[in-house]
């Protein structure tokens, strides 16, 4: 439009004005054809058409052909919640609140684990934009619901190709009184490799400003300095602060004591101590018996009778409703929950099971169950438009096998889809196998993202090269390692409990250099200004605060989402059905690209594969033919 403007200028037809900058300097008329968003998304949707998804579909299944009902929503503002409390009182006064709550509270994780272990984390913005309301008026005495951060943050950029940040705006906008609640890996943020302090401090701001509430902060290896970092980043933020310690091994076991109840009981002092406003305990691979939940959380409510305790865990064993059930009764005041379509199995345990069977007691949580089966009803049909990531498509049922193993809900449904697809399906007992043997080959360690990737790479290293433990033991000077395995001996993520594994450490790093002390420490602060200013050259002038923050976790993937979506277009407003699979010929549908603006679109045909290896696209776009040129890459 600028440069339009320039060109019909009355005086620089006339010739009037200097234009010999211009004159000397023809290339800035090399301008690429500005191509509107709604033919970007014809010719995404073409491309789909000509050549299939442009995201790693795992399973041939199709998404449903059912588009999700949304149930009822009363007109209105939501009734009043927990982020009232917080919004009014702050976060020391919310935690007050908290611990004074009659009854137990739930976390719903439905928009962020909950499908990060069944789904793969592939559900999109706009499958929870719809249901947001609903959760506003039905749910509004949640504790929280946890929408964000894990492993959402680099797949949304990564293969959802939707920004992150936007998909917390949105939500925040629809969700005005439940807290917001995600999930932070201490230093590491939302990544998988520790950032310097600035970038973590950055991060926590830009999320609080962005709408959160609540950050849920661990730490891989329960590394203490890494936690409190994460917390203090968090607390400088305005944020409240959950210190969640992992939870391994199992305390109500006399043979198990590496980490044993005073572990956890130190670990909780030091969280204390340094002001965590909410006691969190992370049972990341449902590792968490009935027994183990009575004693660990007793324990805890004598030691810190005015904390209030939050429990999470994961339903791989089948356990999880009765251990959440041992928590609430020894005196927790909140469990995690997903609703009952999305719960089970590597997901949380079922946010029904939960209410009806407190439904009555002193633990009542006040949550209609006739809500909760009209929620899960959404959630079943949106499920099924994920079926192509779904894990029911080849895991029938959750296991025990997992109180061996301790392999995080997400990272087990990770296994044994790579174990599938690598035709390696009997060889998932194998792979879980070589976990446990990797898991102490590394001094048994805390397992959660990274660390359980790491473990994760030294099975599967295992596996490749059919090696035993006391193999990889013996010749461990001479075997060419993963990176991930050799940089954390290096002490790239910190220093696990009870120290690094000797000899193999040695035997391993023999002269490569290790950390001292906590990693982020010693890595140079992030300068946000040059960064900045690299990207706006890469990308031009409108990026935002936030784009900086998903480039400093991000950078590839956030050049790569760039990039897709300045050739594709606002993919994240195609519903589900099309985004992954593309119309079907003769197919009208609508796309909303903002309030009041909508295409009417129309598949019309596929053309014939031409010399240049292309296929012309048609459709009727608000009633004009319009067609989109595809190379056929099939
Ligand atoms: C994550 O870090 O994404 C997890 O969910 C760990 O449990
Ligand atoms: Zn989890």
């Amino acid at each position: 439009p600028f440069l339009q403007n320039v060109l019909t200028n009355e005086q620089f037809l006339h010739g009037t004005v200097d234009t010999q900058f211009i004159d000397e300097n023809p290339n800035l008329f090399n301008l690429k054809p500005v191509q509107n968003r709604a033919q970007k998304l014809l010719y995404y949707l073409g491309h789909i058409m000509v050549n299939g998804p442009t995201t790693p579909i795992p399973v041939k299944t199709k998404p449903s052909s059912i588009d999700p009902v949304v149930p009822p929503v009363p007109l209105g503002e939501p009734p009043a919640g927990f982020r009232d409390v917080l919004l009014r009182e702050g976060p020391e006064g919310f935690a007050r609140a908290v611990r004074a709550h009659k009854g137990l509270l739930l976390m719903d994780t439905t928009f962020r684990d909950a499908h990060q272990s069944l789904l793969a984390t592939r559900v999109r913005t706009i499958d929870l934009k719809r249901i947001a309301p609903f959760v506003a008026h039905n749910f509004s005495n949640l504790y929280s619901l946890e929408n964000w951060g894990g492993a959402t943050f680099d797949v949304a950029m990564r293969f959802l190709y939707e920004c992150p940040w936007r998909r917390l705006q949105e939500l925040r906008a629809l969700l005005p009184n439940v807290p917001f609640q995600m999930l932070l890996r201490g230093a590491n943020a939302v990544g998988y490799t520790n950032y310097p302090d600035n970038a973590v401090f950055k991060f926590c701001e830009v999320a609080k400003e962005n709408g959160m509430d609540i950050f849920r902060v661990f730490d891989s290896l329960n590394y203490l300095p890494n936690m409190l970092l994460g917390m203090e980043a968090v607390g400088t933020a305005g944020g409240v602060v959950e210190a969640a310690i992992s939870y391994t091994g199992d305390v109500s076991d006399p043979m198990r004591q590496k980490y044993s109840l005073e572990y956890y009981l130190n670990l909780a002092d030091e969280l204390v101590k340094a002001g965590t406003h909410i006691l969190a305990i992370k049972d990341m691979a449902g590792l968490l018996k009935p027994e183990a939940s009575r004693q660990l959380v007793s324990a805890l409510r004598d030691r810190f009778p005015d904390v209030p305790i939050h429990v999470h865990t994961h339903d791989t064993a089948g356990a999880g409703v009765a251990a959440m059930l041992a928590c609430a009764k020894a005196g927790a005041n909140v469990v995690d929950v997903a609703v009952d379509s999305m719960a089970g199995m590597t997901s949380q345990p079922s946010m029904g099971a939960i209410v009806a069977c407190t439904n009555g007691t002193e633990l009542d949580t006040g949550i209609s169950l006739e809500k909760v089966f009209d929620y899960s009803e959404y959630w079943e049909m949106a499920r099924g438009l994920y079926a192509p990531f779904d894990c029911t498509a080849t895991m029938k049922s959750g296991n025990a096998d997992v109180y061996e193993n301790e392999i995080p809900g997400g990272q087990y449904t990770n296994l044994h889809f790579q174990a599938h697809s690598m035709g390696l399906g009997n060889k998932f007992k194998e792979v879980k196998k070589a976990y446990t043997e990797a898991n102490k080959l590394l001094g048994d360690l805390i397992k959660v993202t990274p660390s359980s990737k790491i473990v994760g790479d030294l099975a599967q290293f295992m596996v490749q090269n059919s090696l035993t433990r006391a193999e990889v033991e013996e010749r461990a000077d001479e075997l060419s390692f993963p990176l991930s395995v050799v940089e954390f001996l290096q002490g790239h993520i910190g220093i696990p409990y009870g120290g690094f594994p000797e000899p193999f450490r040695s035997k391993v790093l023999k002269s490569l250099p290790r950390v001292e002390g906590r990693p982020g420490a010693s890595l140079p602060p992030l300068d946000f200004e040059a960064l900045e200013e690299q990207l706006q050259q890469a990308h031009g002038s409108d990026i935002t605060p936030e784009d900086v923050m998903s480039a400093a976790m991000y950078p590839k993937v956030f050049q790569e989402f760039k990039e897709f979506t300045s050739t594709f277009g606002p993919v994240d407003c195609l519903n589900t059905r099309l985004f992954l699979d593309g119309p079907k010929i003769a197919e009208e549908f609508e796309v909303e690209l903002e309030r009041g603006k909508t295409l009417h679109i129309k598949a019309l045909a596929l053309g014939d594969l031409n010399k240049a290896g292309q296929r012309e696209v048609f459709f009727e776009l608000n009633g004009q033919l319009r067609s989109v040129l595809v190379k056929d890459t099939v």
